[in-house]
């Protein structure tokens, strides 16, 4: 069996998705997302430059082999371009693989630990009773967990996760209206001042069952994550993100000794020597990869055995700017893996992106709940695509008052 061709396909309705088909001489084919946030023209230039034509002829079910190839064959490894563009033809080619054998993805994995996947929302406010009535409205959507990033008084812009004017649903984190980002300004103090405070207001009001995340988006010192950590011990935390920026794994060491407040990290790891560290020393209680930034199925699968053995559970990112495919990739790992956690899942979905990718995978009552279609159970529409193209757009970069660079 041969690959004969793969197309690069960037564009989707308000987002950037890089989309991968993998085409084969029997005419079964695979799909793969390589949407790399705010840098989505890299990724599918590396596929169009460098490993699409390496990939020409090769068998499709050599998914192991193909993946080291272009991993350790591009001796400059790693980093998320090169992961991304590798984690979409892995994903492709598991989609083969599972077609092939008339199989939904996860039976190749080792079929099913549970029917549903816990999710979570992005509840968002510009001040804290904005925040409450988003929160309101995922309850009453029937979900169980959500996430929560609320404006911060006296701040002088509007703060991570943070949409203008309590907009639910908004794609807040990238605004497309070109490359140059806009600034923003962050101040700790302010934060600190305000969350923890605003966390045991909203676990006062909705009460011990709902599950409650908040993501700190790497913008504190290991001391201000520890003295954080601390004082939202008593909101009782499904889990803490991003607490300290997530290159240095030994940060999280003196906020361990402080609190015993759940943490998630890794959502901007591209491999796992980004976190066996983190995993082996037991400094985080979720992993949260995402199957493009990490390289693909092959890989996650890797790290999510690694976790496994210490007691780390799954906790795989779903931001906006994941595709359908993607997800579905996530969806399949989700109802193996034995360590599940809980999925992000942005309620973004709309008519025009399930027109663009197809798929029967389904949300209930705040779990996901996945295809039973021969491989990933996501197709991707040509024809629909030719009605968009790429539009450049960024996240904010992020100063402190003084001018400083802060981390986004
Ligand atoms: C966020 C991401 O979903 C999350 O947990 O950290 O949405 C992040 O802000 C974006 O991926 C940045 O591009
Ligand atoms: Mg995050």
């Amino acid at each position: 069996m041969k690959i004969t061709d793969a197309k690069v396909f960037i564009g989707g309705p308000g987002k950037n998705y890089v989309t991968l088909k993998v085409m084969t001489d029997q005419g079964v084919y695979g799909l793969g997302d390589a949407t790399l946030n705010n840098r989505e023209t890299l990724p599918a230039q590396y596929l169009k430059d460098y490993l699409v034509p390496n990939l020409i002829g090769r068998d499709p079910r050599n998914s192991e082999d193909i993946w080291q190839y272009f991993y350790k064959g591009a001796y400059f490894r790693r980093g998320p371009i090169a992961m991304a563009a590798i984690g979409a033809i892995d994903m492709a080619l598991w989609d083969i693989k599972a077609k092939l054998a008339g199989m939904p993805l996860y039976q190749l994995l080792g079929g099913k630990s549970r029917d549903g996947a816990l999710v979570y929302a992005h509840a968002t406010g510009s001040d804290l009773e904005g925040l409450i009535d988003s929160i309101s409205y995922y309850q009453e959507q029937g979900y169980q967990a959500v996430r929560v990033q609320c404006g911060i008084p006296g701040m002088p812009t509007k703060g991570y996760g943070v949409a203008d004017n309590n907009q639910q649903n908004t794609p807040f984190i990238t605004d497309f209206s070109g490359i140059i980002p806009k600034e923003e300004i962050w101040d700790t103090a302010r934060y600190m001042r305000f969350m923890p405070e605003a966390l045991m207001k909203i676990r006062e009001k909705f009460g011990p069952e709902l599950k409650l995340l908040h993501d700190v988006h790497h913008r504190l010192l290991p001391r201000e994550a520890a003295e954080f950590a601390k004082a939202v011990e008593p909101v009782s935390l499904f889990w803490l993100e991003d607490p300290t920026p997530a290159e240095d794994q030994n940060a999280l060491k003196f906020l361990r000794q402080h609190s015993t407040v759940p943490i998630a990290i890794g959502e901007v790891f591209n491999s796992i020597w980004d976190c066996n560290r983190l995993i082996e020393n037991e400094l985080i209680d979720f992993i949260r990869v995402a199957v493009t930034y990490a390289g693909g199925i092959t890989p996650v699968k890797r790290i999510v055995d690694l976790a496994a053995l210490h007691h780390v559970r799954t906790g795989f990112h779903g931001a906006p700017s994941h595709s359908p495919i993607s997800m579905a990739a996530q969806a399949h790992l989700n109802v193996w893996a034995p360590n599940f956690g809980i999925q992000e899942y942005l309620t973004l979905g709309t008519e025009a992106c399930d027109a663009l990718f197809p798929s029967n995978h389904g949300l209930s009552q705040g779990k996901m709940f996945v295809s039973d279609q021969p491989g990933l159970g996501v197709d991707f529409d040509e024809r629909e695509a030719q009605k968009y193209q790429y539009n450049p757009g960024s996240h904010p970069v992020v100063r402190l008052e003084d001018g400083t660079l802060w981390n986004y």
